[in-house]
């Protein structure tokens, strides 16, 4: 069989970091191409082959594809939610055309798989809140979610014409300590951990009780990895499929963290990310993705928590 070489657009980002090292462990450092439109993430500098790529420049990705020999490209560049609000069109061309050009190179190159995350921001306000199903009322009230639901339609599209094999899940909020998050909506969830060992207090800018989906990182790596190396066959939607772990609110996490740092203290002041996440599910079924290819998560929000607490301390040099 083939050696698999694997590019990865948008190693820089909050996922993409974690992935390149995961993918690195599997398939071997010189295997895996790490690429940013930045300068190498400290965790992935001087560790193995990386470019400096913008994920728009469809020209230098095919003749990098071409000249590294790359057979499955993870395609996850984007701009998030919160971000993508401030400029809407920028978002919609980001993330619509990376993926188009991708997709295009996948069918052109006969790439064996691709990967491009979707995300519960797909859903809106008109969605069942309460474990949201796997197929339901989909209309997205961000640019960003707007733009994960029409990659979806495009990457089972570009499967059903010209069966390239694009795989995706839709993620919830992620939490990881090794890289930071990147202008989302859920991104108080990290910020919350650094500023209670720095400062003991934080203040939160979605309210107390807005529940949203959550993932530990770790969770988020291996469901990925899982789903990429399922065999086809069991890929029986090439929609992104609903991925689950936890739900909890800010007052959750305060809590959760006050087991381990008692004197925490959290406040709130809503800002624009409110209605976004007012927006959003408050729970999803991932039934169909545990039925399929065997999905589990193993972080809940207590071994999450003293998870986050105790690399941070380490990484942020930090005693509580
Ligand atoms: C965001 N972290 O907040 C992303 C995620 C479910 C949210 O897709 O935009």
């Amino acid at each position: 069989m083939k050696q698999e070489k694997i590019l990865i657009i948008g190693a820089g980002g909050q996922i993409g970091v974690e992935l390149a090292l995961a993918l690195r462990n599997i398939y071997g450092t010189d295997n895996v191409v790490a690429s940013d439109i930045r300068e190498a993430h400290p965790l992935l500098k001087d560790a193995g082959p990386y470019a400096i790529l913008n994920a728009m420049d469809g020209q230098a990705i095919h003749s990098l594809v071409k000249k590294e020999g790359i057979t499955q490209i993870y395609l996850l560049a984007a701009v998030l939610s919160a971000t993508g609000e401030k400029d809407p069109k920028r978002a919609w061309d980001i993330n619509m055309n990376s993926l188009l050009q991708t997709l295009d190179l996948g069918v052109q190159e006969k790439l064996t798989k691709i990967y491009w995350p979707s995300s519960i921001a797909v859903f809106g306000p008109t969605t069942p809140t309460q474990n949201t199903p796997q197929q339901t009322i989909v209309e997205p009230t961000t640019v960003y979610g707007i733009s994960k639901y029409t990659g979806e339609l495009w990457c089972q599209y570009y499967n059903q014409r010209w069966g390239l094999d694009v795989r995706s899940m839709r993620y919830p909020g992620l939490i990881s300590w090794k890289s930071e998050p990147g202008g989302g909506t859920t991104d108080y969830a990290v910020e919350i951990y650094h500023e209670a060992l720095k400062h003991k207090a934080y203040t939160c800018f979605l309210s107390e009780n807005t529940y949203l989906p959550m993932m530990y990182m770790d969770d988020a790596i291996r469901g990925t990895i899982e789903l990429m190396e399922a065999p086809a066959e069991q890929m029986k939607t090439r929609m992104a499929y609903n991925l689950a772990a936890m739900s909890f609110s800010p007052k959750e996490i305060a809590e959760a963290i006050q087991k381990h740092i008692p004197d925490f203290t959290i406040s709130y002041q809503p800002d624009f990310r409110q209605k976004i996440a007012d927006g959003w599910p408050k729970s999803i079924d991932d039934s169909t993705a545990r039925e399929h290819w065997g999905w589990k998560n193993n972080f809940d929000l207590d071994s999450m928590t003293a998870d986050m607490l105790l690399h941070l301390k380490e990484k942020l040099a930090v005693g509580v």
